[in-house]
């Protein structure tokens, strides 16, 4: 079994101890198993949510929920999606991958890595506490109602009363410091583990694009914390930051929640950048086409992500001058993701192309977030903007890149590397379900948000009046919701099976080409026996054809 093999303790032992054994653990790949699984409870929680709030919206006047409520639930799902489910899941996916594709043995700071998994989980915790205690505007057993966002001065005291926005502000905060150690971590164990002879040009993308990751989180995280605190200090401390009666500001606060927020965006995208730079060689059988220029290009995204901000301002009316800046950088970044689209595009053009489960979800992948993007330059136009600015057409967009384009290639990235964790195969054939019912849904959920944006309906209603032409676009988003429902159902389902009874999958199951195939699966808790020395970027492939080996060429 998996979990016995990369552990201390053994299969045949008590529960108790084999508890103990993952609880106590600093071993990288049980962490990294740890989080996926976190991230998975999460996604039921969050996805539980979404349906709730898709059932208030079936039909106009609709009094399933009402107002409180609904508040409550688009705080908590857009809260819990992105800081629960979508980070859990990419830094268990590095934390599994990262030492394996370098050759390397665990992460620079192992107790680290275990703090900063147990720090992810209670945020979650805490979040969640609200349910029970924190007692708002409605009485006891009421959640933060503010916005994923939290905008002051919403959040300030006079009008956040009670206990709900400090569970925001604390889960979400130590749930960041969790992020950061793991950041410090994974740029530590880049730098300085890599395999003998393994260049830093030589890593797979995947480790690139996580090495800008981490950078990205060491950059971004730090200001948010530092506005919660602000935050907190306002609340308890009567300080007056975001208060502009006091000479506060409340632009301030989304400064500063933007100087995070968007790069965050980024954070959660490059680990599906990268995934898919893993996948699309092995199922064309063929190199990745531009290397470099695709690290490069990562590198320029994380760079300008960091000078964009403001495009989440538009609507709040700064200087004309800034909006043009902040409009331009935005669509500055079409050059480096287009760089990346052309690559990918390239790979698989004129390749044997395997249409496994993997590669469906990272050809899905590319067309959401080919979709999301082209939303995205139409949002980063000013006067678009100010037109479909809070409407669902920006609900859609960003659906579009954050589930379409970063949940679909980390669900893919689950499929391609689940042989390698288990020892199993997932099924073929419930992954197609899976995959098809996701993708059909998400498309009936989503798209037809951008109608009902552009129709004028606004984000973040509870209800809506008939005869505003509203009405069928979101019926057909509340059936692709359950659709999309039934999918995910369909993937837990697949893993329960698969685990017991999955076909045997070896070490090396897809043909790949990087150093984590070159141990068992599941890997033996020191990862490699031997550590093997690295010529080229493909050390497998140099290990399978001797005759012809990468590192003639490169
Ligand atoms: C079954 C899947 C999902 C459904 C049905 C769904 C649906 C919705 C709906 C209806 C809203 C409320 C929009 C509004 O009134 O503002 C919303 C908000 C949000 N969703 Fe989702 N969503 C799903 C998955 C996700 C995922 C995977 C993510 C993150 C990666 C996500 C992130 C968010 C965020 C951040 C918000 C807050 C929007 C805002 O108020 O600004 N959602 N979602
Ligand atoms: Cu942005």
């Amino acid at each position: 079994m998996a979990i016995a093999e990369s552990g201390q303790s053994s299969a045949s032992s008590p529960l108790v101890t084999q508890l103990h054994g993952w609880v106590t653990t600093v071993d990288h790949k049980r962490i990294g198993i740890m989080y996926i699984l976190m991230s998975f409870f999460f996604m039921v929680v969050g996805g539980i949510e979404a349906l709730l709030i898709r059932m208030q919206l079936w039909v106009p006047d609709n009094t399933l929920i009402g107002p409180d409520t609904f508040n409550q639930l688009f705080t908590m799902h857009g809260t819990t999606m992105i800081f629960f489910v979508v980070m859990p899941m990419l830094t268990g996916i590095a934390n599994y991958l990262v030492p394996l594709m370098i050759g390397c043995r665990d992460v620079a700071f192992p107790r680290l890595n275990a703090l900063g998994f147990w720090l992810s989980l209670f945020g979650g915790c805490i979040l969640y506490t609200c349910y029970f205690t924190g007692d708002a505007l409605y009485g006891l057993g009421s959640a933060p109602d503010v916005g994923w966002f939290a905008y002051a001065p919403l959040t300030s005291p006079a009008y956040a009363r009670g206990g709900a926005v400090d569970y925001w502000i604390l889960g979400t905060s130590v749930s960041g410091v969790g992020a950061l150690t793991f950041a410090v971590n994974l740029v530590a164990t880049i730098l300085t583990m890599r395999a003998p002879g393994m260049k830093l040009n030589q890593v797979p993308l995947f480790v690139w694009m996580m090495l800008i990751d981490a950078w990205l989180i060491l950059v971004a995280f730090p200001p948010l914390t530092a506005a919660q605190i602000m935050l907190i200090l306002d609340r308890y401390a009567g300080a007056h930051f975001f208060d502009p009666q006091s000479g506060g500001s409340a632009l301030l606060w989304q400064h500063l929640f933007w100087f995070f927020g968007h790069p965050e965006v980024y954070i959660m995208v490059l680990p599906a950048f990268g995934i898919i730079s893993e996948i699309i060689p092995v199922f064309s059988r063929k190199v990745i086409f531009g290397y470099a220029s695709m690290a490069a290009a990562t590198a320029a995204i994380g760079l300008i992500s960091l000078g964009v901000w403001a495009h989440h301002m538009f609507t709040v009316g700064l200087d004309d001058r800034l909006d043009a800046y902040f409009s331009a950088a935005s669509f500055l970044i079409a050059i480096p993701t287009g760089i990346k689209v052309f690559n990918w595009t390239a790979t698989l053009y004129g390749g044997r192309l395997q249409m496994r489960t993997p590669m469906l979800f990272a050809l899905g992948f590319l067309s959401m977030f080919l979709i999301g993007g082209l939303t995205g330059i139409m949002l980063a136009t000013v006067p678009v903007d100010w037109q479909v600015s809070d409407s669902y057409f920006l609900v859609a967009h960003f659906h579009y890149v954050l589930f379409g384009g970063s949940l679909f290639a980390l669900m893919g990235g689950c499929y391609y590397w689940f042989p390698k964790a288990t020892g199993k195969m997932l099924s073929e054939k419930l992954g197609l379900w899976h995959f098809w019912l996701l993708f059909i849904g998400f498309n009936l959920l989503f798209g037809p948000m951008h109608i009902s944006g552009i129709l004028g309906m606004p984000r973040r209603v509870y209800t809506y009046q008939a005869g505003q032409g509203w009405e069928f676009w979101n019926q057909v988003s509340t059936v692709g919701a359950f659709i999309m429902g039934f999918g995910i159902l369909f993937f837990f389902i697949n893993i329960a099976v698969s685990l017991r009874s999955g076909k045997k999958a070896g070490d090396d199951p897809w043909d790949a080409w990087t150093l984590e195939w070159a141990t068992s699966s599941p890997p033996p808790s020191y990862n490699f026996e031997q550590i093997l020395a690295v010529r080229s970027r493909r050390p497998l492939w140099d290990l399978k054809h001797p005759e012809d080996p990468d590192w003639k060429y490169e």
